[in-house]
């Protein structure tokens, strides 16, 4: 009986899990509407057969049903149905709990400790549970068994507060001490590659030749420049930008009475000659733009980006003013879209974010980090198996290890995901690494003849450009 109750339930908290495919009449499971008809029937039977029995206990006046010892059955069916739900959850859906093999060095320690506390706890969970219905089952009311009133034991206090400490420290004393092997002592032949989060992607950064990471900071964040690297061209590009912004604002601050009073005369127009009917959704943006001028709150918006724009400047020229902050290491960084690493080489993962708190997981290598804004943080570790051969253990051709974003950071953060490859070879690294460009290209020195003259005509229309600039400030 309980087992056909079951099946079911399970079969149906299986398909929540894993929903079926789409089906037609044609493929619909007979078998499983045929156990559920069943289901229905017994349960009418067993509601018909208890109507039965109160109307007996009316008429004789004696008891029929006894509620105690049917609660204390369903007890007993409750425990037998959670054990085997959670049987069938471990054998059908434990593959979605484990990580499969760790592809790092540190992944082992870090999986026995999944397994160990798992371990106690589930032991404690089935022997707790067995005894909950069992009591329930077994000290059910009884009109010849007087209670037992029982105050206090500290034999059995002293029992269940120390035995849970002493595993508590087991497990919290081994967890620290994990821990601090993980992100303990760092290899001296570490690799920096930093890697940086905002809404709603990642960026790598590689070091470059010189194998040093250049300066960043947020301040120097533009377009073309999305980490925010300290590198002269880049930061001057968005100094004369951010001045050309503020030139803008300036005009239109300077203009403001005038803007007020065109967009008024339009609005005057618009009303008078029934053109707000026609256009409502211009009168409406018209009408806005009216009320915001007249308010006040035009020029003001105005005066607040200019002096965002101007702290912005300020605060740029504060770092401009270090030179140390902009001393060339920063130009043969490699900013990728991709994150390519060598088996068993140890690497530093430099973490950043840009505007909210991302987190860095990697479940294959057991790594996991916040990135937090204005707050750098870390995580080493040393790749074990190869993209390859992980596609081989997982017996999936197309298989990848991805870094995806564990901290739910926006509409978006679903799709927050950077690759990473796992080479076998130093070799393999080299030429992916040689096809990614480096944050500044290399001077026409450093190239070969024929770019040099690609890149003079590129100089003289600069020129031209200017020299028209020059003519029309004229
Ligand atoms: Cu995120």
């Amino acid at each position: 009986m309980a087992l056909t109750v079951i099946t079911p339930v399970i079969a149906l908290a299986a398909d929540v899990i894993e929903p079926p495919k789409e089906q037609s009449i044609a493929n619909w499971d007979w078998v499983a509407i045929l156990t559920w008809l069943l289901v229905l029937l017994v349960i009418l039977v067993i509601a018909r057969a208890f109507d039965i029995g109160a109307l007996t206990e009316k008429i004789t006046g004696k008891k029929v049903i006894s509620w105690n010892n049917i609660n204390a059955w369903v007890a007993i069916i409750f425990l037998i149905a959670g054990l085997a739900g959670v049987w069938y959850e471990l054998v059908y859906h434990g593959k979605y709990l484990m990580l499969g093999n760790a592809a790092s060095a540190h992944g082992g320690t870090y999986d026995s400790m999944f397994y160990w506390t798992f371990g106690f706890t589930f032991f404690v969970f089935v022997v707790t549970e067995v005894l909950l219905f069992y009591f329930m089952f077994k000290y059910r009311y009884n009109e010849n068994r007087k209670a037992h009133y029982y105050f206090h034991n500290n034999k059995l206090e002293i029992i269940w507060t120390i035995v849970p400490s002493i595993v508590l420290t087991f497990l919290v004393l081994r967890g620290f001490t994990t821990w601090s092997t993980i992100t303990g002592e760092l290899d001296k032949e570490s690799e920096e590659i930093e890697v940086f989060a905002y809404q709603f992607g990642w960026k790598a950064r590689y070091a470059g030749d010189d194998q040093v990471l250049g300066y960043h900071n947020v301040n120097f964040i533009s377009g073309t420049n999305p980490l925010g690297i300290a590198e002269t061209n880049a930061v001057n590009e968005l100094v004369a930008e951010l001045e050309g912004e503020i030139d803008k604002l300036e005009g239109l601050q300077e203009s403001e009475g005038d803007s007020i009073k065109a967009w008024s005369t339009r609005w005057d127009r618009m009303k008078s000659t029934g053109l707000f009917r026609t256009y409502p959704e211009d009168f409406k943006t018209l009408d806005e733009k009216v009320h915001d001028g007249m308010s006040g709150a035009y020029g003001r918006q105005l005066e607040k980006d200019i002096k965002r724009k101007k702290t912005a400047l300020r605060r740029i020229a504060e770092y401009q003013k270090d030179k140390d902050f902009f001393n060339g290491t920063a130009n043969d960084d490699k900013v990728t879209t991709e994150i390519v690493l060598v088996k068993n080489k140890p690497y530093v993962f430099k973490f950043r974010a840009r505007d909210v708190i991302h987190s860095a997981y990697m479940p294959d290598f057991r790594v996991q980090m916040n990135c937090v804004p204005g707050m750098p943080t870390q995580f080493a570790f040393t790749p074990t198996m190869t993209t390859a051969e992980a596609r081989e253990v997982k017996e999936n051709n197309e298989y990848d290890y991805y870094l995806f974003c564990n901290k739910i950071c926006g509409a978006a953060h679903y799709n927050m995901k950077i690759k990473v490859t796992v080479v076998e070879s130093e070799a393999e690294y080299n030429t992916w690494y040689a096809s990614q460009a480096p944050f500044v290209a290399p001077t026409t020195a450093e190239t070969s003849e024929p770019a040099v003259e690609e890149v003079a005509p590129a100089a003289d229309s600069t020129q031209v450009v200017i020299d028209n600039q020059v003519a029309f400030n004229k």
